[in-house]
């Protein structure tokens, strides 16, 4: 079939294929999720429901990319491991983090009622979504513990502050007792 005049549009898109050989890691990270849990109700500082419902979305989206070999998520985010040698959309990035994103944010949607039935979601709520491509096994490890010492530090901290806050301090009487 004849090329239409309009084909030469298509010299515009960028190749942005991700590098072979490497482990890769998409983080998605709910968008604005300190005002989505103060409106919706979130027990501080962690809610129990809320982290299932983040638990079930990435369960599903393992289900559906079957090249996800880890997942490891705290608080509004989550990240999804990548094997080395995945072929999944020939490694086109934008391909690859927008699907899992959206995948992820349906079934946020989607499961909300199974886990808040008495909860109306008042807005859609959106997540944002990177990757990362470690050439390392030991980076892969760096990676996750990263996130695991910073759900380690959050959890210290706002178990302190809202256990000072419950025993009768304002937020700022327990903000500065946490600084010393
Ligand atoms: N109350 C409550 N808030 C949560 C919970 N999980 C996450 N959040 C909120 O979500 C925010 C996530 O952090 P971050 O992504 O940096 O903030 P964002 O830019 O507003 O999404 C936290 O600072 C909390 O305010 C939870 O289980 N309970
Ligand atoms: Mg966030």
């Amino acid at each position: 079939m004849a090329k239409s005049k309009y084909e030469y549009v298509k010299k515009f898109e960028r190749n942005d294929s991700l590098l072979p050989n490497t482990w890769l890691v998409i983080r998605v990270d709910g968008r604005g999720f300190h005002k989505f849990s103060d409106k919706h109700g979130f027990v501080k500082p962690n809610d129990q429901k809320a982290l299932e419902l983040m638990n079930k979305c990435a369960e599903n989206v393992m289900n559906d990319f079957r090249d996800i070999v880890l997942a490891y998520g705290q608080s509004d985010e989550y990240s999804f491991v990548l094997k080395k040698e995945c072929s999944l959309y020939d490694r086109r990035e934008t391909k690859i983090v927008s699907t899992i994103v959206s995948l992820f944010t349906s079934n946020y949607v989607f499961n909300w009622n199974k886990y808040f039935p008495d909860k109306e979601l008042l807005y859609p709520p959106s997540f944002d979504g990177r990757v990362v491509q470690y050439p390392d096994d030991n980076n892969l490890r760096d990676y996750l513990s990263w996130r695991q010492t910073d759900c380690h530090i959050n959890n210290l901290y706002n178990t302190c502050f809202w256990a000072l806050v419950h025993s009768g301090k304002t937020e700022t009487e327990a903000e500065n007792v946490l600084r010393v």
